[in-house]
């Protein structure tokens, strides 16, 4: 019996394609800058979020992580949502390693932070405060159902920044998503933040690997950075051959994901006892709450359990589900029964 995972798509297995194109990988040392699958993806990576450079690191929190450290210095400040993936799942990376302090603004239910939030957040010039560096934004935004920021929003705040002399460090671990939802290309979501992130190893698919894009001054300081961290790795093509395969062939699929979420969100809003708003589900992330008292969530998990389905929980009584390229129709058809069957 299969297990639905739904907890991530960070669960994808690589594709037979990925894995002959490992097999077949022309390799080289990386920190000698001589891996030509990697400089290759690296090259590609530039080209598709618009930027001059990239760097390949080992995941999504080490390319935030060196973002954050070759903007900052210690005693700086950056700016971001109270919900964002840096401040809340990063292990305080960026003040353990960095001294950096993260000022945090309240992200609104679409992801966004309000522009007077902002402007209030950023520090004038006074002796007693910290300097504000940066500000950061996430698209898609995990923790606020995974919903796309448009470009006209990104362009808003990297104009504020720009007016404070501010940069702007973009954490696109599922950005590729937020172009799907939004329908353009992802350079419009790129454009004019001076460093952006994003994940191989999320819904595209790929065992590993994240990409970090900037300017060609800002990635040949960040690959020091990542050379101080011990991310600096060898024959990097085992990563690099399935990144390739990754933003060629796995970004064309993105969207049967988000149509599996919103089946999967509809199913779940007509069951007594859950609640979701499947309106918000605009891209492969789920949320929903269990809002019966009769099943304690326990109860619920067992009965998931039982079943082969397994969910995130983020509270006593909250989860989330992620569709990804190992979830199809059936899986979702499936999981749906026996949400129901649970519930009954
Ligand atoms: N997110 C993971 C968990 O850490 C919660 C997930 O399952 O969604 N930025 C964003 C927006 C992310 O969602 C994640 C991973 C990262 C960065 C970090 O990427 P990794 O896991 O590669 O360090």
């Amino acid at each position: 019996m299969k297990t639905i995972d739904l907890m991530s798509d960070t669960v994808t297995l690589p594709t037979q394609a990925m894995r002959d194109a490992i097999y077949n990988a022309d390799f080289g040392d990386d920190v000698f800058g001589e891996d030509p699958s990697t400089n290759r993806l690296e090259e590609m990576a530039a080209r598709l979020m618009g930027k001059e450079s990239a760097l390949l690191v080992s995941s999504g929190t080490m390319g935030n992580l060196i973002s954050l450290l070759t903007h900052c210095s210690r005693g700086d400040e950056i700016i971001l949502g109270d919900q964002a993936h840096i401040f809340y799942y990063e292990v305080g990376g960026m003040s353990a390693l960095g001294g950096i302090l993260p000022h945090t603004v309240t992200n609104q239910p679409d992801g966004t932070m309000n522009l007077d939030d902002i402007e209030t957040a950023i520090r004038g010039d006074n002796i007693h405060f910290p300097r504000t560096r940066l500000i950061c934004l996430e698209n898609t935004h995990n923790r606020c159902n995974g919903i796309p920021l448009t470009p006209e929003y990104t362009a808003s705040v990297i104009k504020l920044a720009g007016k404070s002399g501010l940069k702007v460090h973009l954490d696109g671990a599922r950005i590729f998503n937020a172009a799907v939802a939004l329908d353009v290309p992802v350079t419009e979501l790129t454009r004019g933040s001076d460093s952006v992130s994003f994940c191989l190893s999320k819904g595209l698919s790929a065992p590993i690997g994240s990409l970090v894009c900037g300017s060609c001054d800002f990635i040949s300081e960040a690959r020091r950075i990542r050379k101080t961290l011990g991310g600096g790795m060898r024959q990097t093509g085992v990563i690099a051959a399935a990144g390739i395969i990754a933003v060629e062939e796995m970004t064309k699929r993105l969207s049967e994901d988000h149509k599996n979420a919103r089946v999967l969100a509809e199913g779940i809003a007509e069951i007594s006892g859950l609640h979701v708003e499947p309106e918000s589900v605009r891209t492969n992330i789920v949320f929903f709450d269990l809002v019966s008292d009769r099943l304690q969530d326990i109860t619920f998990e067992a009965e998931l359990e039982k079943r082969r389905i397994r969910l995130l929980k983020l509270g006593p009584s909250h989860f989330r589900a992620v569709t990804h390229y190992g979830i199809d129709t059936g899986d979702i058809e499936t999981t749906l029964r026996a949400l129901r069957e649970i519930m009954s």
